[in-house]
């Protein structure tokens, strides 16, 4: 079952410069950032809110770190904006499995590595309506050391 919005992910030429519109603007600070080499993106998460699914939301602002990855193939033809919206669910495999009953293409086989540990897997803007959609499990979160 889906049960937020993780995070909108917003596709940027500078990655820094965009952390920097958002703290200045609206006040957003950082609360992760790292390299997906896999995905060809650097990437920072901004909190904005718990949610009552005991996970949160997030902006997630992305560059390219290599011209021939997704987003900047998607930078390249559209220019900077919102590049996909996610989901959180408790279980990214069933809910993907849910999903491709219904006739939407699931773009990976098994999840796959996401921001902070988690597992995500992407469906095809074409069968949604022209919204890149990813759903998303959070890793656990850690209990504290005693
Ligand atoms: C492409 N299209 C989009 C789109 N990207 N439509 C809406 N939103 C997007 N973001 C449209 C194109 O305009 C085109 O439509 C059609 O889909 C085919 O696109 P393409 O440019 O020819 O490119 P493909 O087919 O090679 O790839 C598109 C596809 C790809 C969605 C399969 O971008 C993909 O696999 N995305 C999932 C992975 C990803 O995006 N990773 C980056 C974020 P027309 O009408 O012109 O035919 S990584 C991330 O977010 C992680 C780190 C995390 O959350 O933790």
């Amino acid at each position: 079952m889906l049960t937020r919005i993780d995070h909108i992910g917003i596709a940027c030429f500078d990655l820094d410069k965009t952390v920097e519109f958002y703290r200045a603007t609206y006040g957003f600070e950082v609360f992760h950032s790292e390299v997906n080499e896999e995905q060809g993106v650097r990437e920072a998460m901004l909190k904005i809110n718990d949610t009552s699914d005991g996970g949160a939301s997030y902006l997630q602002l992305l560059e390219p770190t290599r011209p021939d990855s997704t987003v900047a193939k998607w930078l390249d033809k559209n220019g900077e904006g919102v590049h996909h919206i996610a989901f959180g669910t408790a279980d990214v495999d069933a809910d993907a499995a849910s999903v491709k009953e219904k006739g939407v293409r699931v773009l990976y086989e098994e999840p796959r590595r996401g921001s902070m540990g988690s597992r995500i897997t992407f469906l095809h803007p074409k069968d949604c309506h022209g919204v890149l959609t990813e759903l998303v499990t959070s890793a656990p979160v850690e209990s504290p050391e005693h």
